[in-house]
């Protein structure tokens, strides 16, 4: 496959540290097979999240130069605020430090208990938020969102008819509509244009606002450019506008698509929810010309809401994500197809067959991958997700069972991916030898990030699990 080179030369470099696999196992020992608590400085290549590990450019590390940090009234704050109007659209511009306290702000303000919140797939933190509030985090993507292996072009789309049924039943319980763009609990897959405004026409009929959880915005629209029917000579600014003028508001996190190391914003045209969301912020997050950021991070975003627009880096972008999951593909590796637009994410269940959902293959995976190779990856299955039924107490697992392998933007060469793919396919040939895992410790909500667990024991003689 041909993509673009990278489409910038590298003028600042980072030395990364190859450490023993003896010292590996220690660490991911004493981190209790949780990735989230091995030191980054021990690992190789990181491919653990997207977020906030983006490499900023020569003009935005200018920008950080021109920060205004005045405590009201900022200049930056204003440069943001035009940045964030041209391409979203919306009228009031909430600066908030990452994309969960725009989703807390939110869901604080207009949620109550017994209320139902659909999403194409919610992800972790946004599940999370809504259920703190009491509601119910309901998932409507269509059903091949929920097939690893079905080709579909826009696997990120909300089923409008799903969506239909619920809102002629339940209209007076859904406060509003979220969908993610792109869907990355269901492997970075994009939202059509045409779906964005067929859920925006059902939204329409029934009188409920439509917010977009906006965090990879750009890669969405690159690929509406590049799959949708109509849109290829549209520009990536044009395409966005055109999906946000189908919205009520949006949520972002500026760590992914913002192409900066922290920053988020909450934008809606809701005058009223916009007041006493401002009035909230003060009281968590900061007075509203910064929330919770320094007024320099306001114009490394402004400048980065700019360059995530180019053609150039987003064909390099999405094509060097897809370069490694063609890899992984041809060397045997069953991964979520079509490749989505940040992360290559690992199938686990068809990787490991033999362990159950209950013993966690997906963190097995991540566990060898990291032992054996200094990757790190993270795991998007039964660690994350997996809950309790509240009214039978038996454990409920997502559908999919995935390992996510997040490719930071401008950060790695292609070289790099390549070692990864190698690695990957090496540990698949090997499969066999990897074990389940059970936990040891778990925190109430978001357990994934602090959880403790151990290997299982292999079984006698390799007796039949
Ligand atoms: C990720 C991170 C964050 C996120 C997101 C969507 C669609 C909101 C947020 C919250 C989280 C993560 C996961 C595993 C490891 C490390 C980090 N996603 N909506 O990597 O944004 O983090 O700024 O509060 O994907 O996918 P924020």
């Amino acid at each position: 496959m041909r993509f673009p080179a990278e489409p910038f030369r590298i003028k600042v470099v980072e030395p990364l540290r190859r450490v023993s696999r003896e010292e590996r196992e220690r660490l991911i020992r004493e981190a209790g097979l949780n990735i989230f608590a091995v030191p980054a400085d021990s690992i190789y290549v990181d491919l653990l999240t997207d977020s906030g590990t983006s490499a900023m450019s020569d003009r935005q590390w200018a920008a950080i130069m021109m920060g205004d940090e005045s405590y009201a009234g900022s200049r930056n704050f204003y440069h943001f605020e035009a940045a964030v109007r041209d391409i979203f659209g919306y009228k009031h511009v909430i600066p908030t430090h990452q994309g969960r306290v725009a989703e807390n702000l939110l869901f604080s303000t207009v949620l109550k208990a017994g209320d139902i919140v659909p999403n194409n797939i919610h992800f972790d933190t946004t599940r999370a938020n809504v259920q703190h509030q009491g509601a119910e985090a309901l998932d409507l993507v269509i059903d091949e969102g929920h097939d690893p292996t079905s080709l579909h072009p826009f696997k990120g789309n909300l089923d409008p008819a799903k969506l239909d049924a619920l809102l002629t039943v339940e209209r007076a319980r859904v406060p509003l509509v979220m969908l993610t763009v792109t869907n990355n609990s269901g492997g970075g897959q994009p939202v059509s244009l045409a779906n964005a405004r067929a859920v925006h026409d059902v939204c329409k009929h029934h009188k409920v606002p439509l917010f977009f959880d906006a965090c990879r915005f750009a890669e969405n629209a690159y690929f509406i450019q590049q799959r949708e029917s109509g849109c290829a000579n549209k520009s990536i600014r044009e395409i966005a506008q055109e999906m946000f003028a189908l919205g009520d508001g949006c949520t972002m996190s500026a760590k992914k698509d913002g192409l900066v190391n922290i920053g988020g914003f909450l934008a809606l045209n809701d005058s009223e929810w916009s007041q006493r969301i401002t009035n909230l912020l003060i009281l968590i997050e900061g007075f509203p010309t910064y929330g919770g950021l320094a007024g320099r991070d306001l114009e490394a975003i402004a400048q980065g809401l700019q360059e995530v627009l180019s053609e150039d880096y987003l064909a390099f972008r999405i094509g060097q994500v897809a370069h490694l999951g063609e890899r992984l593909s041809d060397g045997g590796v069953p991964i979520v197809k079509p490749v989505g637009g940040h992360a290559v994410y690992i199938d686990a269940k068809r990787f490991l067959p033999g362990i159950p959902q209950s013993e966690f293959p997906g963190q097995a995976l991540v566990v060898a991958l990291y032992l054996e190779y200094g990757i790190r990856a993270v795991e998007v299955g039964s660690l994350m997700f997996a809950q309790k039924d509240e009214k039978t107490g038996a454990m409920v697992y997502p559908k999919l069972e995935l390992v996510r392998l997040a490719v930071p933007r401008r950060v790695y060469t292609t070289e790099h991916m390549r070692y990864v793919a190698d690695s990957v396919i090496e540990l698949y040939n090997n499969r066999e030898k990897l074990r389940g895992l059970r936990l040891t410790y778990e925190a109430p909500v978001l357990r994934h990030f602090t959880a403790r667990l151990e290997a299982i024991a292999a079984s006698p003689a390799g007796a039949a699990r």
